[in-house]
């Protein structure tokens, strides 16, 4: 039986996830909006450490200081209560009119210089409160029409607005980094920044890459046909996985963000194991929250979304379980032996190697079989997707 969750699993909620009241582009909201103590204290009952929002979720927008200092104070007390922190925070600047042609990359330079204005005031207040991560999802940072925004452009105006965070926080001597989380398209039609490949790129251009790393979400790359374990597996090569996005997603469609696991669960659980037993020692390749950004499907009432937050946390728990056993298991470690995948760790050339005792090695060239893997030298990697599978489904 896969023990309850505890603080120590360090799973975290966006405010916007669990409070998400039902509404989309077809439909009224089928609930009401839960509040944030109430939210506070429900997490930390169900065994989650963290709570990440958007200046928007916990005063609306437009609130004057003093209605947005209640709001502060009401969440500062109920973390006292509770004992939850949080780990994360991040700027609303995709669902207000100002930003319908996006926030650091709008055409119009007046919502620039607001949107930036904006991130500080939530950036400070995040410091203030302890977080860590700060995200940037760019949602609106995009276009429907290839001839309205200037793409080259539009990444120089991103770039400028980062750097110019950046500076602040290290001006200041803030111990909080920023996370970009890349998404393909919704709700522009293209999304800047698309992918982790492509933030991994832009990260590389800005003047201080070791402040920015990624936030990538599940679903977001899995909407792109992409696999997402292999993305986080590339994040972490570079030392990029800051923050984490899990959800599930069926295929390539509209962003569904459902419980993490209830889309691609072979994907699932290869990111689990790689999460939690793929770092150097087979221990975890990353520390940082386990954030879940789903919506509690709108057919549900507030029990179904109690339910849906549990339901991530566990088949987390569950996923965590499967892969431990997975590792444990000597035939797989057999059938990994079997299908070389130890081999690839060993380099390519033997140190020092030059072109000349390459082409001097006769085994590399003249008396290479090639032919041998004709009707031969099968590497057995079904045997290994099968044994995942009989893993995954507690078959032993
Ligand atoms: C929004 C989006 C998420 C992002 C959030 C952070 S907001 O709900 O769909 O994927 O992580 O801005
Ligand atoms: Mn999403
Ligand atoms: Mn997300």
């Amino acid at each position: 039986m896969t023990n309850k969750p505890t603080p120590n699993d360090k799973f975290s909620f966006g405010l916007w996830t669990i409070g998400y009241n039902g509404i989309d582009t077809f439909g009224k909201p089928t609930r009401e909006a839960l509040d944030v103590v109430h939210v506070v204290e429900k997490l930390a009952e169900i065994g989650a450490y963290g709570l990440s929002f958007h200046d928007d979720d916990l005063f609306a927008f437009g609130s004057t200081d003093a209605e947005r200092q209640t709001q502060i104070d009401r969440l500062t007390k109920a973390l006292a209560d509770t004992g939850l922190i949080v780990p994360m925070v991040t700027t609303n600047l995709f669902t207000a009119p100002v930003f319908k042609d996006g926030g650091f990359t709008s055409n119009d330079r007046n919502v620039r210089r607001f949107a930036i204005r904006k991130v500080l005031r939530q950036l400070e207040l995040g410091v203030e409160l302890g977080a860590k991560t700060f995200v940037m999802w760019g949602g609106r940072e995009g276009a429907e029409y290839d001839s309205a925004k200037n793409v080259r452009v539009a990444l120089e105006r991103y770039r400028e607005a980062v750097n110019f965070l950046g500076d602040y926080v290290l001006s200041q001597g803030w111990d909080i980094r920023f996370a970009i989380e890349p998404k393909p398209n919704e709700p522009r039609g293209d999304i800047l920044l698309p992918t982790v490949g492509h933030a991994l790129a832009f990260i590389g251009s800005l003047e201080h890459p070791e402040l920015v790393g990624l936030n990538p979400e599940v679903g977001h790359e899995q909407m792109a046909g992409l696999n997402f374990a292999a993305g986080i597996a590339q994040a972490l090569y570079h030392d990029k996985l800051f923050h984490i996005d899990l959800n599930g997603q069926r295929g390539i469609k509209y962003d569904q963000d459902l419980v993490f696991a209830h889309g691609d669960l072979h994907n699932a659980f290869a990111l689990v194991d790689l999460l939690e037993n793929g770092g150097p020692n087979g221990g975890p390749a990353y520390e940082g929250p386990r954030h879940f950004d789903y919506k509690p499907s709108r057919t549900e009432d507030e029990s179904g979304v109690w339910d849906s937050a549990k339901a991530n946390m566990r088949n987390y728990l569950l996923l965590k379980e499967r892969a431990a056993s997975f590792r444990a298991d000597p035939e797989v470690q057999n059938a990994l032996a079997a299908a070389k995948v130890f081999e690839l760790e060993q380099p390519t050339l033997s140190q020092g190697e030059t072109v000349e005792s390459l082409k001097a090695d006769r085994s590399a060239w003249e008396d290479f079989n090639t032919d041998a893997y004709f009707n031969g030298k099968g590497f057995g990697f079904v045997r290994l997707q099968q044994l995942a599978t009989e893993h995954l489904l507690g078959a032993s």
